[in-house]
């Protein structure tokens, strides 16, 4: 493995838990349609862009609705997801996340985000992180969303490496999926789900030491 020069996070599900926040609006979404959807349906939406989880819960209950119908439940989705993380904080930040980040800071390893999110910069603010990144690229950024690997490839250019270099960590089988796509090394965190798809598996980032890649 080549050295490690930078570490590329997903945000929602490895940074901060707000995947539960995203699950709930869903579910509302689905409801207002007549489409049950529990737990696991949420696990095909992990990593997935807006406009992709909302076709995935129509094709779920077999439903076709207008475009107009279609983006006024995204408008109204993002609006009950965005109203339930009002309150996020850096108590919020998933077990080593903060302590990895300033060791990576401390040892000169680059720091990017790679997140389907358009709410990506807003929910980094509310973390009081966000001075941490060398790069953020959200789902604003991209044209391809994951499974594709654009989001991470734009994060290793712009932090000038190779992705060989770089340690994706991921919570999303989208997620894992890209980065594998896109020849980074493909870290698995939280979701035991996808731990066979990664190269390795960590309940979360406390069991994962920077000095043993960097
Ligand atoms: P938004 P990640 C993803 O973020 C979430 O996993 C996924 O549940 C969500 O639908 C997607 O962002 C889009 O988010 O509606 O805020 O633009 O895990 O790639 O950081
Ligand atoms: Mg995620």
């Amino acid at each position: 493995m080549d050295k490690i020069k930078g570490l590329i996070f997903d945000l929602d599900g490895v940074i901060v838990t707000t995947e539960h926040n995203h699950f709930i609006a869903w579910q509302r979404t689905a409801n207002a349609l007549g489409i049950d959807f529990q737990e696991e349906h949420n696990e095909l939406l992990k990593g997935v862009s807006r406009a992709d989880s909302l076709k995935k819960i129509l094709d779920l209950g077999s439903k076709s609705i207008s475009s107009e119908e279609f983006e006024a439940l995204l408008k109204s989705k993002n609006d009950f997801y965005v109203d339930s993380i009002q309150e996020l904080n850096q108590s919020d930040l998933l077990p080593g996340v903060l302590d990895l980040l300033l060791k990576a800071k401390s040892k000169g390893v680059q720091l990017g985000i790679g997140s389907s999110s358009k709410n990506a910069k807003f929910i980094l603010t509310l973390l009081k992180i966000d001075h941490l990144f060398d790069v953020v690229i959200d789902g604003n950024g991209v044209t391809d969303p994951k499974p594709h690997p654009e989001v991470f490839l734009n994060g290793a250019n712009a932090l000038g490496l190779k992705p060989s270099e770089c340690i994706v960590f991921e919570d999303a089988a989208s997620g894992i999926t890209a980065a594998k796509a896109g020849g980074f090394h493909a870290f698995a965190v939280g979701n035991p789900h996808i731990a066979e798809m990664a190269e390795k598996y960590f309940n979360d980032l406390t069991e994962f030491s920077l000095e043993a890649y960097a």
